[in-house]
């Protein structure tokens, strides 16, 4: 009872946060609505929450707490401070929560997201509730579906047959940086590949841009790194082999591998297809089928982690057939192992057992020759190991193919062997990235529809026009997975039977959804005009209050949200500045 009358925190709290629900202390105004536009602006952004059911946890007031220091500051220094708050509230907890319990995901959803409120109130965070949005309401995501659709119109929406991450307890396929070492991000349950039909983004196609533009952006170092590392340009070249028989007749097929070191290939003593390569049925002789079949069918069970970082020992089998080394004009066999990845490159390596430490510890096991073509330049190097840098050529001539790169440097043996393959016809130049095209549907409810039907009788594709948006998620009161991988949307057969409007033919729904990335794309725009219904965001306001200029989240975001962020930007701003206006 002392303490409490020498500090009653316990009333002044209450009192003054009552006193700034009352006022709307916080409320930023609008442009043309009693903001003083001469003002310096700062917008001060935190990475918005998922509400899950278990409330706030320690880390959100730990980046809140920072944030709102600042906003209070430079509140005080005289800026127009845009602090915001809302709700990246669509995924997979809410749903598999509705299918344990048997609530609807809209129920769980508006319920923790009003205890996320009344926590944040109650921590005192200076934040403008007049701004708040939520990624699940449909004057929101129309917005997300419109983004949609102009993806979609620039070909930078697509679908394709591809290998996915299926996630048998999940019921659903899952992007790669959703799984992690070789379970699911949330639930960690197992993941395998399964080829499906799914829409893509072609993110590849901005590789470059997203890549360069790193440099300008006034980021932490490690993010930025981060990025650089997940695009991973490679610069290499594609170099044709023509597969022979054991005598070096030809076989009429050509194997392109692709490498960063066309310089070694003097020291290329065997080719190694991936098992999933297309040409390996046919690479395959009658002897070694049995072998090979076994062998792919083991690996196809395997995760890439399991084949890469965590495989302990290198397998591999005899395909029974051989290539020709341009360089050398030897017969090299060709062999089929799992440390080669169909989704890299070209799916095939010329292995180089000297210098590289994959091809060295194969070459070892499998007794197949280790030639040295790259000399230290201070002539000191393990032996039992591939030496992998750069250095003099050695061993490096033929008078068969008339190329000769002895005594070169590294790199200038990479351009000379690149542009002798280019003047032969037999290879060219390539540049190569780890990223991958951005698997953009999930087989579950609680997302945002797409904006697409399919016609009854051509089963063709066709984009809803803009004034159909929103497209509402239908009424459902069975979430669970149907586990054949048919979205749960299929049961809402009334939804999904439809006509399409320019013609009156009957049509059906796609039932996939978006990912939980779609709506954190793009959210800190709107805060921007959070009740704009004809634009997504008024170009005088973007103006004035982009861009963000302080962004407090979780690292673990760097690779996925803020990739896919900047991705969507860059084609937003074409939109906005360049092409069509945004309405
Ligand atoms: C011959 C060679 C010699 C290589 C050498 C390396 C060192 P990054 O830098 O990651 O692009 N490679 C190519 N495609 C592959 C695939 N689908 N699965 C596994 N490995 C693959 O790596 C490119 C190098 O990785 C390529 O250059 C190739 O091996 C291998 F001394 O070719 B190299």
């Amino acid at each position: 009872a002392q303490a409490r009358r020498a500090y009653p925190y316990d009333e002044i709290e209450p009192r003054w946060q009552a006193h700034w629900e009352e006022r709307r202390t916080f409320r930023t105004p609008d442009i043309g609505d009693g903001l003083d536009t001469s003002r310096p602006k700062c917008y001060i952004l935190d990475m918005f929450p998922y509400p899950s059911g278990a409330g706030l946890h320690v880390g959100h007031p730990l980046g809140y707490t920072a944030t709102d220091i600042l906003s209070r500051f430079k509140r005080m220094k005289g800026f127009n401070v845009l602090h915001p708050m809302g709700w990246d509230a669509f995924g997979l907890p809410a749903e598999q929560y509705a299918i344990q319990t048997g609530t609807h995901p809209k129920t769980t959803t508006a319920r923790n997201i009003d205890r996320f409120r009344i926590q944040l109130k109650s921590l005192g965070f200076s934040y403008d509730w007049d701004r708040e949005i939520s990624t699940t309401e449909p004057a929101y995501y129309k917005w997300t579906q419109w983004i949609f659709l102009q993806l979609l119109k620039r070909g930078l929406a697509y679908q394709a047959e591809v290998p996915v991450n299926w996630c048998p307890a999940l019921g659903t396929v899952l992007a790669n940086e959703e799984v992690i070492d070789g379970v699911s991000e949330r639930g960690g349950y197992p993941v395998i590949r399964k080829p499906m039909r799914q829409w893509m983004l072609r993110i590849t196609s901005y590789a470059d841009r997203l890549l360069e533009d790193l440099d300008d952006l006034d980021w932490p170092e490690s993010i930025k790194e981060m990025q650089r590392n997940w695009i991973g340009r490679s610069e290499g070249a594609e170099l044709e082999f023509c597969a022979v028989d054991q005598e070096g007749h030809d076989l009429g097929a050509k194997l392109t591998v692709y490498t960063t070191r066309p310089d070694t290939i003097f020291g290329a003593t065997y080719l190694v297809v991936a098992p999933e390569h297309v040409l390996l049925p046919s690479l395959t002789s009658e002897e070694q089928r049995a072998h090979v079949e076994e062998y792919t069918e083991v690996a196809a069970r395997k995760s890439e982690l399991e084949r890469t970082e965590l495989q302990k020992e290198k397998t591999g089998v005899f395909s029974g057939s051989y290539a020709k080394n341009p360089a050398t004009g030897e017969i090299i066999p060709i062999w089929v192992a799992d440390y080669v990845l169909a989704s890299y490159g070209t799916g095939a390596i010329m292995a180089v057992p000297a210098h590289d430490s994959r091809d060295h510890e194969f070459a070892l096991k499998y007794e197949l020759p280790i030639i040295k073509v790259v000399s230290p330049p201070n002539g000191n190097c393990d032996p039992e190991e591939a030496y992998a840098d750069d250095g003099i050529m050695i061993n490096s001539s033929s008078s068969s193919s008339g190329l000769n790169i002895n005594g070169m440097l590294s790199q200038d043996a990479a351009l000379e062997v690149t542009s002798w393959v280019e003047s032969n016809g037999f290879g060219k130049k390539k540049v190569n990235y780890k990223l991958r095209d951005w698997l953009f549907a999930r087989q579950r409810y609680w997302g945002e529809p797409f904006p697409v039907i399919y016609l009854d009788d051509t089963n063709e594709m066709v984009p809803l026009t803009e004034n159909q948006l929103p497209l509402t998620l239908p009424e459902l009161d069975d979430f669970t997975p149907t586990g054949t991988g048919e979205p749960p949307l299929t049961k809402a057969a009334d939804w999904v039977r439809t006509t399409d409007v320019l013609t009156g033919k009957p049509a059906r729904r796609e039932t996939s959804t978006m990912p939980q990335w779609a709506g954190s794309c793009w959210y800190y725009l709107r805060f921007m005009d959070p009740k704009n219904s004809s634009t997504l965001v008024d170009k005088a306001k973007e103006s004035y209050w982009g861009p963000v200029d302080i962004y407090v989240g979780g690292a673990e975001h760097s690779v996925l949200h803020l990739l896919y962020a900047r991705f969507w930007h860059k084609v937003l701003i074409l939109i906005q500045y360049k092409n069509l206006p945004f309405y």
